[in-house]
């Protein structure tokens, strides 16, 4: 058993979180990741209020355990649910690629647990400030929109500028790299890439397959160009945008370029227009699972290197 404070704060039975993934990161998924022990993130990625407050509802019916909800800062619509978590009363909150300052006081008046994704130690400091209850501290080894630093030395930088629990994310996907990120402070890892690979996982199979099959090498950031890289699957859509991102394309003609490439991956498998977001760590990804045998063999396997990682020193 590994009991920690973000167990403890959260409620959970192990220091699980599932990584709020837009498209992907439903009702269904939530719940069967939470039901296992861990903490289901539903994801309001671009979506509208009244999406995420029907998968908020999908999810108090599928598990009467503590579910969260990832906000997508860059979203239109985070407005909209920053207020729609309140009123759903949900217990947990996450967010990604961007800075929730302005939303803090109502989730924490609220009674809401906070659990911002720093990819800095100013944001970390600020966050700690502001009443944040967790920090995830996510490496850009992640898919998705992602950071400059990596896990290996985002963590310890954050766990160091906090007195809070800090969650390691980024490139976690098994028992030994879950341990490491005990080692190097924290407390708790969230993972995304493994639940790709989940049976409860709701995307297209030819992503589920691509995830499977995917090697050291498979990923690949695009749109720094932009100012938002994102590791995606090294697929013909990642080529051709990376291509157009060095060409002579004006800004407008490559936004346009991925406009709806995460729904035509997620919904329909499409390898020539969809944006297949993936972490390095789908290399290590090699079977379809149940989310509680992934939570599970993970978290045992990790308590059994913490328990051997003494045999170097004498
Ligand atoms: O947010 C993520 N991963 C994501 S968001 C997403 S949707 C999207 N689609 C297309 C383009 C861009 C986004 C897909 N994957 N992970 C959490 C994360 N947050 N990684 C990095 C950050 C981050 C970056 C800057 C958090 C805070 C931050 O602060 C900026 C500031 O203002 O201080």
């Amino acid at each position: 058993m590994i009991n920690t404070p973000i167990t403890r704060l959260l409620g959970i039975e192990y220091p699980v979180i599932q990584g709020g993934m837009a498209w992907i990161a439903n009702a269904h998924l939530a719940s069967s990741v939470s039901n296992a022990g861990g903490l289901g993130i539903i994801a309001a990625g671009n979506a509208d209020g009244e999406y995420v407050r029907g998968e908020i509802r999908k999810a108090k019916e599928l598990t009467d355990k503590p579910f969260g909800v990832n906000i997508m800062l860059m979203s239109p619509h985070a407005d909209e649910i920053a207020s729609i978590v309140v009123e759903e009363k949900v217990p947990v909150v996450t967010t990604g690629a961007g800075n929730p300052s302005k939303y803090m006081k109502a989730w924490k008046e609220a009674g809401i647990k906070v659990l911002p994704v720093v990819a800095s130690v100013a944001l970390a400091k600020m966050m700690t400030r502001l009443g944040a209850d967790a920090l995830i501290a996510e490496g850009g080894e992640s898919g998705g929109h992602v950071g400059e630093l990596t896990t290996m030395v985002l963590v310890p930088l954050i766990a160091d500028s906090t007195d809070l629990p800090v969650i390691a994310a980024g490139g976690i996907a098994d028992g030994r790299a879950m341990a490491a990120s005990f080692l190097l402070g924290a407390v708790g890892v969230q993972m995304g890439t493994v639940f790709l690979a989940a049976e409860e996982c709701d995307i297209h199979p030819v992503y589920k397959e691509k995830i499977l099959k995917a090697g050291d090498l498979a990923t690949m950031v695009t749109g720094k160009r932009l100012g938002h890289p994102v590791r995606s699957l090294r697929t013909e859509f990642a080529r051709t945008y990376m291509k157009a991102e060095y060409s002579d394309i004006d800004d407008e003609s490559l936004e346009k370029l991925g406009v709806g490439a995460l729904r035509m991956a997620v919904k329909e498998g499409n390898l020539e227009k969809g944006c297949f977001l993936s972490g390095q760590v789908a290399a290590r990804v090699n079977a379809i699972r149940k989310s509680e045998d992934i939570v599970k063999s993970i978290v045992k396997d990790a308590e059994e290197v913490l328990r051997g990682a003494g045999k170097w020193v004498s």
